[in-house]
């Protein structure tokens, strides 16, 4: 796939605060931020979305969630409730195509999206 800006912050060719990394996946703030929090979790492989994830992508899928809890109790927004999102495609509002899982929380968020 074509390289993305995630792609340079994975491989630490752009610099971010590096809130959460382990072997599968980085977590950075947002530059826009929705929320009080808003982190993205990236995996360093470069994959487009969740529609691009195969059977071998099982380890890294379980990364990219089992980070977002982890950014959730980092940040302290683990007891009062986290929305994690994922979007997949143009119709959904994806910009960058790099997979990357938002992480928001820090005030009530309301239901349904738009
Ligand atoms: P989306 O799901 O593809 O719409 O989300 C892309 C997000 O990436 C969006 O919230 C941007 O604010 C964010 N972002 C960023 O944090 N840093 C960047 O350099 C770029 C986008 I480009």
């Amino acid at each position: 796939m074509e390289d993305t800006i995630f792609g340079k912050i994975a491989r630490g060719e752009i610099a971010v605060e590096r809130l959460y990394e382990d072997d599968w996946v980085v977590a950075f703030p947002d530059l826009n931020p929705q929320a009080p929090v808003h982190v993205l979790v990236i995996p360093k492989k470069p994959v487009k979305n969740i529609l691009d994830l195969g059977p071998e992508d099982r380890e890294l899928a379980g990364s990219v969630l089992l980070a977002c809890a982890a950014v959730a109790r980092k940040l302290g927004i683990d007891s009062s409730g986290v929305r994690v999102v994922l979007n997949a495609g143009s119709d959904a509002g994806q910009t960058v195509w790099h997979l990357h899982a938002h992480v928001l929380g820090g005030r009530a968020l309301s239901w349904p999206p738009g």
